[in-house]
């Protein structure tokens, strides 16, 4: 799960990675109750409609916009999701258009990074220090 204000209203939302399973957007009511709003919001499904087996995600503001965007981890096979929030209540699925993308499958302590579109397709995860 990821917390984080995705529509700006001052509330904390929640995002809930949910395996191979549409993903959920919890928007929280102001009144101690939650509405999904994944599909509504588009970050629920890949942009051709499917799953994708979010394992992680952490919630960030990724472009400096102002509006908190979602990066969600997958498995080996699959692109990792990064929904770029529009600051309209929708999410554009970015993985592939921002060059963001994932070769390999990372580390338990990798460390996502963001590549360049000229940057060949290599594992950019780093080991947390030796003790
Ligand atoms: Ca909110
Ligand atoms: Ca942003």
């Amino acid at each position: 799960m990821s917390f984080g204000d995705f529509n700006n209203d001052g509330l904390t939302d929640i995002y809930m990675a949910n395996d191979a399973f549409p993903q959920f957007l919890f928007r929280n009511n102001g009144d101690g109750t939650f509405t999904e709003e994944a599909p509504l919001t588009g970050v629920g499904y890949t942009e051709d409609g499917n799953t994708f087996s979010g394992m992680g995600t952490d919630a960030v503001d990724l472009d400096n916009d102002g509006f908190t965007d979602i990066l969600t981890t997958a498995l080996p096979y699959e692109y990792f999701s990064l929904f770029r929030n529009n600051g309209n209540g929708t999410f554009e699925y970015a993985s592939v258009t921002s060059s963001w993308r994932r070769s390999r499958a990372p580390t338990v302590a990798g460390v996502f990074t963001p590549m360049t579109s000229t940057t060949t397709a290599k594992t950019r995860c780093s080991s947390p220090p030796a003790t």
